[in-house]
């Protein structure tokens, strides 16, 4: 194809919301024109949190302006001080919110097969100073729950998820909300369940609900408005929980477009040489946020392929490049360089390319990212 027809096809982005047609959203915010209430946990608010506790099959839930700010609501909820052992494979949310709750984040390497914190590496960073482990399902890959689980036990420390990808999932039939001491959601515009901006923590210890919700109204008390937690502004607008409302209706058939989009891609992709393709965890039901492959460096280099598709109008990410952990401001933090400190986290950080995946993904677009992907590997 000449380069005056390349440039005229459209671009195809890693992500694209999920919208519901615009006169449902219409509908469903009509009543917010007649009452003029629009944030501070109005009517769309209760309803979200109810119908998303029903959903994930959690007893309590909080709703938030944004998935980073539930996290760090969630740290703060815990009251903690000290080190917190997380993964440096993440977007830079995960590594900030630890940071900016005044805690230190200490770097663990992941797993190669699903990139999930590798459970047999964090007992040797524990110290007498850790308080929690903030691992992270990262690209929608559910971490090893039970021996997380059986750490934090023996050394008496919070469990928080960053389950930004895993909206929806579950292991062995229980819902990825129910682990740990609390999960953090994300429902930016790019994940499989958005409200525009938007995250919620939830949690089953019914005591956390009185300090999230102050939290996220700068610390205020109900009642008396006295603030004993200097908290911040994080409440989730009426306009945003409306929006969700209307895409939870519609979630089922999008997590199942999204699996025909895997399935596409599978097809297209199984057994070409230079690359792998995510596989699905069994016993997962997963929602399909996001489709890692590892560009093999010994036979292409990562960036160029990107570079090529790039030119032919496809916008694959290198999701998470660079490391959190090689971020200028968290250098001082660094003993050993981030290939020596978490070798899998890194060469990962250096192969990985996210595809193009979203619910409207058309099979001509598929057809498109495979050929654009299979002509840069060549
Ligand atoms: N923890 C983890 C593990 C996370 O991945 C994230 C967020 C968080 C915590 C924090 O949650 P939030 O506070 O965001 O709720 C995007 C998202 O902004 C971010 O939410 C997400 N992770 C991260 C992995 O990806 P960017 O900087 O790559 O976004 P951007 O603007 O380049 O968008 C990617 C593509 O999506 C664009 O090329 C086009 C498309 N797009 C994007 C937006 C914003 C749309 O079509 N419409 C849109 O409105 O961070």
């Amino acid at each position: 194809m000449s380069n005056e027809n390349t440039a005229k096809q459209k671009n195809i982005y890693v992500a694209k919301p999920s919208l519901p047609p615009l006169g449902e959203y219409t509908t469903e915010i009509e009543d917010l024109w007649h009452s003029g209430v629009l944030s501070n946990s109005g009517e769309k608010h209760r309803k979200l949190e109810q119908q998303l506790c029903s959903v994930m099959d959690v007893p309590h839930l909080s709703l938030f302006t944004n998935g980073h700010l539930a996290l760090e609501a969630a740290l703060a909820a815990f009251d903690m001080e000290g080190e917190v052992i997380t993964t440096p494979l993440t977007f830079a949310s995960t590594t900030l919110a630890i940071s900016r709750s005044g805690l230190t984040p200490v770097f663990c390497d992941v797993k190669p097969n699903d990139f999930t914190i590798d459970p047999t590496k964090i007992e040797e960073l524990i110290t007498d100073r850790t308080a929690a482990i903030v691992p992270v399902h990262v690209y929608g890959n559910i971490c090893d729950v039970t021996a997380i689980d059986n750490l934090a036990k023996k050394y008496g420390l919070k469990v928080i998820y960053d389950a930004a990808h895993a909206f929806d999932e579950k292991l062995d039939g229980k819902s990825v909300a129910s682990f740990g001491d609390a999960s953090m959601f994300s429902f930016h515009a790019t994940k499989v369940f958005n409200t525009g901006e938007g995250g919620a923590v939830a949690y089953r210890n019914p005591r956390l609900k009185a300090r999230l919700e102050s939290w996220k109204n700068f610390g205020l008390e109900s009642g008396d408005g006295d603030i004993s937690i200097a908290g911040t502004n994080a409440k989730m607008s009426e306009l945003a929980a409306a929006l969700g409302l209307c895409n939870l209706r519609h979630l089922e058939n999008n997590v199942k477009k999204r699996a025909a989009v895997f399935e596409e891609y599978r097809k297209r992709l199984a057994g070409v040489c230079g690359i792998s393709l995510w596989e699905p965890q069994e016993n997962v039901t997963h929602n399909y946020a996001y489709i890692p492959i590892m560009i093999d460096s010994r036979k292409r280099e990562r960036d160029s392929v990107l570079a090529q598709m790039n030119a032919q109008s496809i916008f694959p990410r290198k999701y998470f490049y660079p490391l959190t952990s090689e971020h200028p401001c968290f250098n001082h933090l660094a003993t050993d360089s981030a290939s020596e400190a978490t070798p899998i986290a890194y060469r990962a950080s250096r192969e990985v390319l996210t595809l193009p995946i979203y619910a409207d993904l058309s099979f001509e677009d598929i057809e498109r990212v495979c050929k654009a992907l299979l002509s840069s590997l060549k």
